[in-house]
């Protein structure tokens, strides 16, 4: 079991809204952990021996969403290693997930109670925004997913599975939005307004 409650914020938001740019920012000024949620499931796909790499790899191409075992798994994993490295090292920023209702279920009944979640942080911006950064980004990222026809797949279910989880949220106070449309600079002004707000 974890030591120590973990305090845990969601960052939620389009493919390419900005979600890793702008918790790479948080790290900067503020005790956060980042853990991306893809990140880490395209790290196990790398993983010598593991037994989900091809699995893994073909949702990601396909813009679906993997099974919520698998992601939650390496999410425990990091966090509870994050802090048995450094107890102050208890706030999370989860970029990335929960983004459908098998990942929210999963996320209640694995870790609702092993977590204190403090609210969600929504960058919002168009899908045309969304798919011309990661066109941009997909010139040099070597991503897998960073092409037209994974973008088009991606948006679909970010549109169907993600903005429900999200509304959900909005609808208990917990959702803090930002416009995520502007430059880089522009859009961490505000997350620092906010997260000094929140405490
Ligand atoms: N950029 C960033 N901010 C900018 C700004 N304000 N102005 C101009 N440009 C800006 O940014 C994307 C690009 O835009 C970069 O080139 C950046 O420089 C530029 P980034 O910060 O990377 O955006 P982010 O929102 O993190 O985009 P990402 O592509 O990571 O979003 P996704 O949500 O699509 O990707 P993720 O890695 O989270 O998931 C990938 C796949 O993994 C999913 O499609 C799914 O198949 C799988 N997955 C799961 O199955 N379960 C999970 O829980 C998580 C992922
Ligand atoms: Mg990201």
């Amino acid at each position: 079991a974890l030591a120590m409650k973990p305090q845990v914020v969601f960052v939620l938001g389009g493919p390419g809204a900005g979600k890793g740019t702008q918790c790479s920012k948080i790290v900067e000024s503020y005790s956060y952990t980042h853990l991306s949620a893809g990140d880490l499931l395209r790290a196990e796909r790398g993983r010598e021996g593991s037994e989900f790499g091809q699995l893994i790899d073909s949702y990601i191409k396909e813009g679906k969403i993997v099974p919520v075992e698998i992601t939650i798994n390496l999410l425990r994993k990091a966090m509870e290693e994050t802090m048995k490295l450094d107890k102050e090292k208890f706030r999370f920023l989860i970029d990335g997930f929960p983004r459908n209702q098998d990942n929210l279920e999963g996320w209640n009944a694995l870790m609702r109670d092993e977590a204190d979640l403090r609210f969600i942080l929504f960058f919002d911006c168009s899908n045309q925004v969304c798919i011309d950064r990661c066109l941009e980004r997909g010139k040099s990222s070597g991503r897998v997913d960073d092409n037209r026809e994974s973008l088009q797949k991606r948006i679909q279910t970010y549109l169907q599975s993600t903005r429900p989880i999200i509304e959900l949220y909005q609808k208990k106070g917990k959702v803090r939005t930002v416009d995520a449309s502007r430059d880089v600079d522009e859009v961490f002004a505000d997350v620092k307004s906010l997260l000094d707000k929140e405490g």
